[in-house]
């Protein structure tokens, strides 16, 4: 059966699109409407035709799914010139969210009336594309240069009021049921004898000059490196001074270069890892979770109270508990700090932020946290006070509680066994800043239970984030690869890169920072702390021995105005060390290290085949449940270019086959101790699989 049916209500027409989930506008949809269209003109009784979707959402654009093959005919631009030209007067109805190509549909026909708690926009950029269905020539001719540059680069969609205002739609239906709304609306037309309104017929308002060039420079940072919000620019500034048609034909060729960029396939990867990350195989379907309102937060410091303020923003009841008193003193302050930059942003109204305020309690005693239904610990790094802290909460909490641990290396099992309820320890490691940092990993013990995984699930959710659900190891993903990024950046110092160097190739491929930079604004020393306490590093004194030696120094980086670079006072900036070098060049020849040039191809490629290599490890020792939840960790914390999809992601675009021969090579080259390539990296190259597809 057709996902499109018509129905007649005297001389009305309606069109109902049921193609659940979201009404994506798959083959049959558009075979669907194009003879919807056909139908309604050769029915003589037939004023005006109302498209309407069912379920949740108005058509939420093409099916993205079918952006893997090559489009099959009717295309989208034809359905849509179809809908235009049709003589019977046709009406968009929108519910939900009308979303790139459902909107491209919807200013295809000749009016627009949407529930007040619809929205409108168009997210391709997302997605690395540009709206492809002509919505590149029909917004700035329904809502000016201005509106569509910033609707469409931003792909941030808009309320119904907001669209109406701009004149994206005509109508904001009243409350009730919205087929009656758009049916009054229509007749409303038919009886004042309105004709059909083509949008492909009004011509654009003229702009300053100057107003694309401004855009640009005001987008430039934001879209650094990415190529559809400049192809989006040239569309509209064509829809000022390029026949329709004409226009239309560009923006298809441009559209469908998109589609086939390495940056579009990325983007795709990464909106279905999103949609696929929260579904965990062997949780069971229909699983009770646990209460979350209450929640304690056990140590003030910064990521303690980054915590604190994610959990009130979120609307909890939250007990932040120092054993310090100034401590927690400085933990209040930083909350109070937060909420306030969030009212200077304009993200929390003065309101939120008094309620969130208010919701925060302090304690020096654990009794005060009894009866709350979540602890999270986020003391000191090590495995002593963690378990202290942990069996204290063992004996005060309630039973039923979840307990979890901010910890971002350490065991979750062993700070499990500081307690009689194993099951409820769970591992949800943030990211810094805390609230900030979209990802959370919740570290599965091996004996935390179902509930426990879910309800953490929940919960990220809950505070605006992201969970990914991995296993317990040194590190569990994020932390765990940035260990051999970080020791290949590292040894690439003593073999002859200059720092700047090597941060500049790897925020030329796409890193939000540099790996020197990165490590001079956590603390050189933290880094250090950590591997003081391991007690599996591998022997060899060029491991991390750049970074100890600057530890050593006192040189931590931001917080003491040098590390790896230097800080101007209250600057975040780094500027080149000649000390530093002399340092590294000094250390190079103590290890009897010669020197050489390195390019900034080797530079990328031993930093980020590290992180495959480490990737393909996880995977086998079924660390994580599918490859693209490492791309979302480190995509989300750790600053991996979203365009370029993830690490794992990005070696199956790569080819594993060749991947693994790199690996080879520099097992060969540079020694086997950290590149013996992983077993899963062999069979997928001799298979010529991927890791997307395990
Ligand atoms: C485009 O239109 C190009 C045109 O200009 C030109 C063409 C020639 N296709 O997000 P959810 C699935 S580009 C296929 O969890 P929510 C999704 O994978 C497109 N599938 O729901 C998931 O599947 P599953 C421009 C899609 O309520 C399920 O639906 N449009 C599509 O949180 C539920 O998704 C966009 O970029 C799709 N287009 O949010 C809009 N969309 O259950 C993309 C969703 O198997 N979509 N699915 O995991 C969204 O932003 C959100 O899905 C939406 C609903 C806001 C609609």
């Amino acid at each position: 059966m057709s996902p499109v049916t018509t129905e007649h209500c005297g001389d009305i027409a309606i069109v109902t699109v049921d193609n659940p989930p979201v009404n994506a506008l798959s083959q049959a949809v558009r075979a669907g409407l194009v003879s919807a269209v056909e139908q309604a003109n050769a029915e003589p009784k037939i004023k005006a035709v109302i498209l309407i979707c069912s379920g949740r959402t108005f058509i939420a654009g093409a099916d993205i799914r079918e952006f893997n093959r090559p489009p099959e005919p009717p295309h989208l631009p034809d359905v849509i010139a179809a809908i235009e030209a049709s003589t019977k007067l046709f009406i968009a109805a929108i519910h939900g969210t009308a979303l790139g190509g459902g909107l491209e549909v919807a200013l295809g026909c000749h009016h627009r009336i949407a529930r007040p708690d619809a929205s409108v926009g168009f997210p391709e950029v997302n997605l690395g594309l540009i709206p492809g269905a002509t919505g590149t020539q029909r917004l700035p001719r329904v809502a000016g240069v201005q509106v569509a540059l910033d609707m469409m680069v931003s792909g941030r969609p808009v309320r119904a009021d907001k669209a109406k205002i701009s004149g994206v739609i005509d109508e904001v239906a009243e409350e009730g049921e919205l087929v009656d709304a758009a049916t009054a609306y229509a007749r409303k037309l038919i009886d004042g004898g309105v004709a059909p309104r083509r949008v492909r017929d009004l011509t654009v308002d003229p702009v300053e000059p100057g107003i694309f060039d401004d855009f640009r420079k005001k987008i430039a940072k934001k879209t650094h490196g990415l190529v559809a919000p400049e192809q989006i620019i040239r569309c509209v500034e064509r829809s000022l001074s390029v026949p329709f048609d004409e226009a239309v034909a560009q923006e298809r060729k441009s559209f469908l270069a998109c589609r086939e960029s390495e940056q579009s396939a990325a983007l795709r990867h990464v909106f279905f890892a999103e949609r696929s990350v929260g579904k965990v195989p062997d949780l069971k379907k229909g699983i009770q979770e646990r209460k979350t309102e209450t929640m304690a937060v056990i140590g003030a410091g910064t990521m303690g109270a980054g915590i604190a303020y994610s959990g009130l923003a979120a609307g909890m009841q939250v007990v932040l508990l120092d054993n310090d008193e100034a401590g927690l003193g400085r933990g209040q302050a930083t909350i109070r700090a937060l909420f306030e930059g969030g009212v200077a942003r304009g993200r929390v109204t003065e309101k939120g932020m008094a309620d969130g305020l208010a919701r925060l309690k302090t304690t020096q005693h654990y009794p005060d946290i009894a009866d709350v239904d979540l602890v999270i610990e986020a003391v000191f790094e090590n495995m002593a006070i963690k378990k202290e802290v942990f069996s204290r909460l063992d004996e005060v909490v309630r039973p039923g509680a979840i307990l979890a641990t901010n910890t971002s290396t350490l065991d979750i099992d062993q700070i499990a066994g500081a307690t009689r309820r194993p099951k409820d320890v769970v591992g949800l490691h943030f990211f810094s800043p805390a609230h900030v940092m979209r990802l959370i990993e919740i570290v599965r013990g091996s004996e935390t239970s179902q509930d426990v995984v879910a309800t953490a699930l929940s919960f990220s959710k809950r505070l605006r984030k992201m969970g990914v659900v991995v296993g317990n190891c040194f590190g569990f993903v994020g932390n765990r690869m940035l260990y051999s990024y970080g020791r290949e950046s590292q040894l690439l110092l003593l073999e002859g890169a200059a720092p700047e160097q090597i941060d500049a190739a790897l925020t030329n491929f796409g890193m939000a920072m540099g790996p020197h930079a990165v490590g001079d604004l956590a603390g050189l020393d933290v880094g250090y702390k950590v591997r003081s306490e391991r007690t599996d590093l591998p022997d060899d004194p060029r491991f991390y021995r750049i970074a100890n030696v600057l530890s050593e120094m006192g040189r931590f980086g931001q917080k003491t105005g040098k590390g790896m670079y230097l800080y101007e006072d209250g600057s975040r900036a780094p500027v080149s060390d000649p000390e530093v070098q002399e340092l590294i060049n000094n250390e190079a020849k103590t290890l009897g290290i010669k020197q050489r040039s390195i390019d900034e191809n080797e530079i990328v490629e031993r930093c980020i085949y590290g992180l495959i290599v480490e990737g393909a490890r996880i995977i086998e020792e079924g660390i994580v449940y599918r490859s693209s939840d490492i791309d979302l960790v480190w995509i989300n914390g750790y600053g991996f270019p979203r365009f370029r999809g993830g690490p794992m992601f990005y070696a199956d675009r790569l080819g594993v086959d060749k991947v693994y021969a790199k690996v080879c090579d520099f097992s060969e080259r540079f020694s086997p101790l950290y590149w013996e390539p992983p077993k899963l990296l062999q069979e997928l190259a001799e298979q010529g699989g991927r890791f997307s597809e395990l």
